[in-house]
């Protein structure tokens, strides 16, 4: 690491980097020199792209400073150049690392707190897709091949579980049944998409919660940009759904707790299509809640492939902390699937 530090003049003399936060798959230091306290990050490279990545990124900041100075506002925190001038270092195994600007005293939350962070969180990420909205799509690849194509996903699951441990199988068998019932999900998706009346955009596609930063000079803040590449809006609605609605951590163990608070969805849903309300198209409006299903139906898959995998991508704490994930995902879309003309309805009728 000692070899990355000295890339970076505001570096020198720094104390040794300390672990930051709570990402699943990159890892996050804190790193204090005599000229302040910055973010260092080394992007996982088995799960990205590195030469996809740096490149979309290479493109994105230099369009993200153009549009900051432009419109005075800052959208996300700044990165540093090295000294060769690039935004990315890379180690000698391949792996890309960046350093940022770190915001002493600003927080992000695993739990929405109350309606007016959803609010101006998903305000937040409106605004950052305004921006998003001025890049041509054709400038970014894949960092992660098919990263929310759900039926993709669904097909991957299968295979999983055919070649999956017995005993793993049978710890997830109440899970495994529900995702197989609802595959349906996969197929209205696939229906929408086919249909082709979605734009395919620029999008940010891991829109949690915790990917907001709140200042404490009351800026918002976006983070994580590594997945940004072209994608479909509902799916960055669906995530805030997702990780904003509900009262209970995403690996929590008390499966009574997940549940969607309907004041958190009235409140983001609000907030995004105030950002967005002059490029949003009334089939993106009408996609959005189909948009919430799918990428918890997708999660859901995810965390319990993950699972019988023997836990390889996500970062876990113990050997069923994916199973339980899994199940709030279940839990949260059980919820959403009891109301959904309701939900249709409240986000129709919302006034920005
Ligand atoms: C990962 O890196 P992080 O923790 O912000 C994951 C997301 C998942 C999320 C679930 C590249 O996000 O897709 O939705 O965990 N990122 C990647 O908490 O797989
Ligand atoms: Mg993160």
């Amino acid at each position: 690491m000692n070899e990355i530090l000295s890339r970076y003049g505001v570096l020198k003399d720094c104390q040794p980097p300390q672990p930051f936060g709570n990402g699943h798959i990159n890892n996050t230091y804190l790193v204090t020199s005599p000229k302040g306290e910055f973010i260092l990050q080394r992007v996982n490279k088995n799960v990205f792209d590195t030469t996809i990545l740096i490149k979309n990124l290479s493109f994105l900041y230099d369009a993200l400073y153009d549009y900051e100075k432009k419109t005075g506002k800052k959208l996300t925190p700044a990165v540093y150049t090295n000294n060769s001038g690039d935004f990315h270092t890379l180690d000698e195994e391949g792996a890309a690392w960046r350093l940022m600007e770190f915001f002493s005293g600003c927080r992000s939350y695993a739990i929405s707190p109350d309606e007016n962070i959803s609010y101006y969180a998903a305000k937040a990420m409106g605004e950052f897709q305004l921006f998003l909205n001025t890049l041509p799509v054709e400038k970014f690849g894949e960092t992660i091949k098919g990263f929310h194509n759900t039926p993709g996903r669904l097909k991957t699951f299968l295979k999983t579980v055919e070649k999956a441990p017995v005993s793993l199988k049978n710890e997830a068998a109440e899970e495994t049944d529900f995702v197989l019932a609802h595959q349906n999900i996969a197929d209205e998706l696939k229906q929408v998409l086919s249909s082709g009346k979605l734009p395919l955009h620029v999008t940010h596609n891991d829109t949690k919660l915790d990917n907001i930063l709140f200042t404490a000079d009351d800026q918002v803040l976006i983070i994580d940009l590594d997945t940004i590449m072209p994608g479909y809006l509902m799916y960055d609605y669906g995530d805030m759904v997702r990780t904003f609605t509900s009262p209970a951590k995403e690996d929590e163990q008390d499966n009574s707790k997940p549940r969607l608070r309907t004041e958190h969805f009235a409140a983001l849903t609000k907030g995004y299509l105030g950002s967005l309300k002059r490029v949003l198209s009334q089939e993106e409006k009408f996609s959005l809640l189909l948009g919430a299903k799918a990428i918890i139906y997708e999660q859901a898959l995810r965390f319990l492939n993950d699972y019988l995998l023997g836990n390889v991508y996500y970062k876990t704490s113990y050997p069923e902390h994916n199973l339980f994930r899994t199940r709030t995902q279940i839990r949260l879309l059980e919820d959403i699937l009891k109301q959904e003309n309701a939900l249709l309805k409240l986000i129709n009728d919302i006034q920005t």
